[in-house]
């Protein structure tokens, strides 16, 4: 125990990864993905899926067509990529409040109530459209998207910008992310991270199924309690 570090923390800011954490629209870009794989001749496991989220389209199509073994041009990389966005944004047609995640909604207004500034940090070109569409666009200070960032999580560029907007240090800040590539984000960019869903996410100061029945106050003191050894 003599190495224990108790780690104050005094959260400012919250930062939300949109797809997957805000957004149910995960699935989607999944779904538009593997309409490009099967063109390919690709099948597009689960578990390649897991290493796209978070990942910009750009990237997420050089990874597509280095597992298919393919080769292409950047005008055929740009071609595909512009197709699974069109692909994806006909899926989104439909999306309203009811695409907000479980427990989303009461928790971010809980936060802005509490004093919190919120921002979202998301790879997505699409991000605030798809907060328009949701309805909820209005209830974060700053949205950092695709459109504003040059490099794609896992670097912690996105974080930091939100950060730097909020005009907060980001020790200050704590990361909602659904991926592995966000949380080596957040933990680059010096942020207490939180892994949300079922999946196997690694190295997470902290884990939340979703955000239903959380209470941002309930979370931050069980947050600054939190011991490493
Ligand atoms: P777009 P996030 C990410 O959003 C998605 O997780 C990832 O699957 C997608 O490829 C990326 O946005 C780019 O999205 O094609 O809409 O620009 O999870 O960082 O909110
Ligand atoms: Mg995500």
């Amino acid at each position: 125990m003599s190495l224990a570090m108790v780690r104050k923390i005094e959260i400012k800011g919250l930062i939300f990864d949109l797809d997957g954490v805000i957004a149910d629209t995960a699935h989607l870009h999944y779904k538009a993905w593997c309409k490009i794989g099967d063109q390919l001749g690709f099948n597009l496991s689960k578990a390649q899926n897991e290493k796209l989220k978070g990942v910009s389209r750009k990237d997420s199509i050089l990874k597509i067509a280095n597992w298919a073994g393919k080769s292409f041009t950047e005008a055929e990389l740009d071609s595909l990529a512009l197709e699974k966005n069109e692909n994806y944004l006909s899926y989104c047609q439909t999306l309203g409040t009811k695409d907000i995640l479980p427990g989303v909604y009461d928790f971010i207004n809980a936060s802005v109530n509490k004093g919190l500034k919120l921002a979202v940090g998301s790879a997505s070109k699409n991000a605030k459209l798809i907060l328009q569409k949701l309805g909820i666009i209005n209830l974060f200070s700053i949205v950092v998207d695709g459109n504003v960032v040059e490099n794609s999580k896992p670097d912690p560029e996105v974080f930091l910008k939100s950060a730097e907007i909020l005009e907060l240090e980001p020790k200050n800040c704590i990361v909602f992310e659904d991926s592995q590539a966000g949380i080596q984000a957040a933990i680059k960019a010096g942020m207490f991270s939180v892994g949300v869903g079922l999946e196997n996410l690694r190295s997470c100061d902290h884990k939340i199924e979703n955000f239903e029945g959380l209470d941002p106050e309930q979370l931050l003191t069980q947050l600054s309690n939190i011991i490493y050894q």
